[in-house]
């Protein structure tokens, strides 16, 4: 009942997904050449583990326990107490996304419950100051993804349970909440901004979220966002905040749903942008670590997510919720080992490819790569054939994956039939390859 009551009021916040509903400046805003490139490298990688770690982790019931529980704040913060997550080990964490097939980190630094993951000056409310832990977290991740190879995003809460200049549940008049302190609260967020991309070394992106909380509000992006790029060019901006996105941002995330699908919820009304494109998506339910929570979806229903996705021209950013010893639970580690055997095996038709080749078809979808297109025969036909339509390029050749067997087919005006055998000892995905001129 209560999480019906939640569903519901998440809902109603998430209705309205009009991007010209935002009604202050944004920045002038024109990429520079770096950022551009970052954005094709980002469209390259196509696979990311999202991290949501906090001190809610301690309670296992989600990063949003303290909303739905209704904890106070100063009850809240005896979590501090008691997360001590001596067993974290940032080259694990690395090691699992990379043996994944994942090529980019994005890690809450801070959450909706106002707790910073890492060491901030501009608040006592850190890992550092407020826990026994005594190690920044996000130093020890910034330093494993930079031995590994792996880019380094941070997930950033605009919106705050806690903070009194924040002034959650107050009204907002003129864009600001009243009885409150939001240039205070704007200053903060900066100040922690410029800490986040001036001591963690080049990060990515900044990854905000919680924009729908307060969507009569000035949010100052054309300060915020001004200050991300001034300071660090290349670092990309997304912002979750369900609508079309706004000027000054460099990619365009979904939640829960592939890129113009609106199953989730979250993506009503939302168009589809011309920027690099990413799905975010749990591998159970919750996206913090949450005890109870055994919904966990199959290395099939994952691969599918990110081919899928792929096929749609986005990423996939698939959430981990660790545990408050600093361990990601075994049963999503083992999962992610399958989806890196997938990724070992047929990376190639997915890493550095683009998707809207043709619409998603029942049995599947297409990614491209210069001269090259992959079928994705996700959903194996009745039929000995698959049929493709809207085909523009001219096919020359179609062989299996490993090129080893050739693939009869015909090519019409309407579209192409091709004659295949869906593998079935490969009922994941049988990836077939098609030459194009
Ligand atoms: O409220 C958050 C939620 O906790 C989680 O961080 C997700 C990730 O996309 N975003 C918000 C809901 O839109």
């Amino acid at each position: 009942m209560k999480k019906l009551g939640l569903l519901c009021l998440l809902s109603l916040i998430f209705f309205s997904a009009n991007a010209q509903d935002y009604a202050y400046p944004m920045p002038e805003y024109t990429p520079t050449a770096g950022n551009l490139e970052s954005r094709q490298e980002f469209q390259d990688m196509k696979f990311g583990m999202f991290i949501h770690w906090g001190i809610y982790s301690v309670l296992g019931d989600g990063e949003w326990v303290m909303y739905q529980q209704k904890i106070k704040n100063d009850t809240y913060k005896k979590l501090t107490k008691f997360f001590n997550p001596q067993d974290f080990n940032a080259e694990e964490w690395v090691q699992i996304a990379k043996s994944a097939g994942m090529k980019y980190i994005t890690i809450t630094s801070r959450h909706h419950d106002s707790f910073s993951m890492f060491d901030s000056k501009a608040t006592d409310y850190d890992i550092i100051d407020a826990t026994r832990f005594d190690r920044d977290p996000l130093k020890e991740l910034a330093e494993a993804c930079k031995k590994e190879g792996i880019k380094l995003n941070f997930y950033y809460s605009l919106l705050d349970w806690a903070r009194e200049d924040y002034g959650f549940g107050h009204k907002i008049v003129d864009g600001k909440p009243v009885d409150a302190d939001w240039d205070k609260y704007i200053a903060f967020m900066k100040a922690q901004l410029t800490e986040l991309l001036t001591n963690y070394g080049e990060i990515g992106c900044i990854w905000f979220d919680g924009h729908w909380e307060r969507k009569k509000a000035d949010w100052r992006y054309n300060e915020i966002y001004s200050l991300i790029h001034e300071l660090s060019p290349s670092t990309l901006i997304a912002n979750n905040h369900h609508l079309t996105p706004i000027p000054g941002e460099d990619i365009q995330t979904f939640e829960r749903d592939l890129p113009g699908e609106n199953k989730g919820g979250y993506s009503k009304g939302v168009k589809v942008s011309q920027l690099p494109l990413e799905s975010c998506a749990t591998m159970a339910k919750s996206w913090g670590f949450n005890l109870n929570d055994k919904k966990y979806k199959s290395t099939k229903q994952l691969i599918h997510f990110l081919v899928n996705a792929a096929g749609k021209n986005g990423n996939l950013l698939l959430n981990v919720g660790p545990m408050p010893n600093g361990e990601i639970q075994p049963e999503f580690v083992q999962t992610l080992k399958e989806v890196g055997a997938w990724t070992t095996k047929y990376g190639e038709s997915v890493y550095g490819t683009r998707g809207n080749v043709i619409k998603t078809q029942k049995w599947g979808t297409i990614t491209k790569k210069d001269k090259v297109l992959y079928v994705h025969i996700l959903n194996p036909t009745k039929e000995p054939y698959i049929f493709i339509p809207e085909l523009k390029e001219k096919i020359t050749s179609a062989t299996s994956f490993d090129g080893k067997t050739k693939i009869k087919f015909k090519q019409l005006k309407e579209g192409t039939f091709l004659y295949t055998k869906m593998d079935s000892n490969d009922t994941i995905d049988t990836v077939l390859k098609l030459k194009i001129k």
